[in-house]
């Protein structure tokens, strides 16, 4: 059913017009996203090199500056346009944040396939509330959001590109929204760029398929998972199962000429089971409808720092 991220443009031949070219940016997006984030790559490669043949992504996920047209809907309107559905909104008033999450179009064809060119995933897109931020703050996101002319209409562009809109910033900017704000930090030097993709672990065909035997497996291998209230995060109705590694990070030049450390992106892992209703349906006969749907707000909370400097900055695990 799931192949490897890499057999993707054989199997690309059985889609067409509008969907191809839609499958196709997320492809450059994933590509961006693998060739800077050695740890996502080496987990995709060793999960699917066990698992053999299954690789389904649950969701993708996207942060921004929400101001001046640059918040969630520069996103979404791609995902929107190629027939997604704009789902419930999740607040983070402690971290000024807020999400919404969007589920792919109903009709998408192609269940056959391996990561990208699987079922399509589910979107998550986050703004930072930039409002509520100090003015030293404000003015530095407006400073770059200002600057970047129309990029707000490029978001998925941008994103396929591994390419800001915005100028790049001094490393005294980056600094000034870190202490306040390691989400706006990560967003000012990420900007569009894919901030993770999240694995099906259900969708697995191996033991593997167990999150708490992934995140055990993934430990093993010598990765590290954000720990953040535990490594297993657990919705209230014990549903929803969600682990996440700590963010790889990248030299990153500013435009002052300094060349710093800068986290970049993580790997997810989800496991969603099976709803109360559908307890008694065969194995064989659940489909991902029959399954908790949605996110979180108190485990995504907790994901959100696995690019934060407390988790990074981890010895050992
Ligand atoms: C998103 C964190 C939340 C989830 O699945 O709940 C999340 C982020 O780090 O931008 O990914
Ligand atoms: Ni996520």
């Amino acid at each position: 059913s799931c192949t490897s991220p890499s057999q993707h443009a054989s199997q690309r031949s059985s889609i067409q017009g509008g969907e191809a070219f839609f499958r196709g940016v997320l492809e450059s997006m994933q590509s961006v996203y693998l060739n800077r984030n050695p740890t996502a790559k080496a987990i995709l490669d060793l999960v699917h090199s066990v698992d053999n043949n299954s690789l389904c992504y649950d969701h993708l996920a996207f942060r921004t500056f929400g101001v001046h047209g640059y918040g969630i809907d520069s996103m979404a309107s791609f995902f929107l346009d190629y027939g997604y559905i704009q789902q419930e909104e999740l607040r983070f008033p402690a971290k000024k944040l807020r999400a919404l999450w969007f589920s792919p179009p109903a009709d998408s064809r192609a269940s056959i396939g391996s990561g990208i060119n699987g079922p399509l995933p589910r979107i998550f897109i986050s703004e930072l509330l930039v409002d509520q931020m100090s003015p030293q703050t404000q003015e530095v996101i407006r400073k770059y959001t200002e600057s970047s002319g129309d990029g707000k209409k490029y978001a998925a562009l941008a994103s396929s590109l591994g390419h800001l809109t915005w100028d790049k910033p001094l490393y005294s900017e980056f600094q000034q929204l870190a202490s306040e704000s390691e989400y706006a930090a990560w967003t000012l030097v990420n900007g569009y760029a894919l901030n993770h993709v999240t694995i099906s672990t259900h969708r697995l065909k191996t033991h593997l398929k167990d999150i708490k035997k992934l995140n055990q497996f993934i430990e093993h291998s010598g990765f590290r998972l954000n720990s953040e209230g535990g490594v297993l995060k657990v919705s209230p109705d014990g549903l929803l199962l969600q682990s996440s590694t700590v963010a790889d990070s990248r030299s990153f030049q500013f435009s002052d000429g300094k060349t710093e450390s800068v986290p970049c992106s993580y790997i997810e892992f989800a496991e969603r089971l099976v709803l109360s209703q559908y307890k008694n349906l065969p194995d064989t006969e659940v489909k991902e409808f029959h399954r908790r749907d949605g996110f979180e707000v108190a485990s995504a909370d907790k994901i959100f720092e696995s690019t934060s400097k407390e988790q990074l900055s981890r010895v050992g695990s």
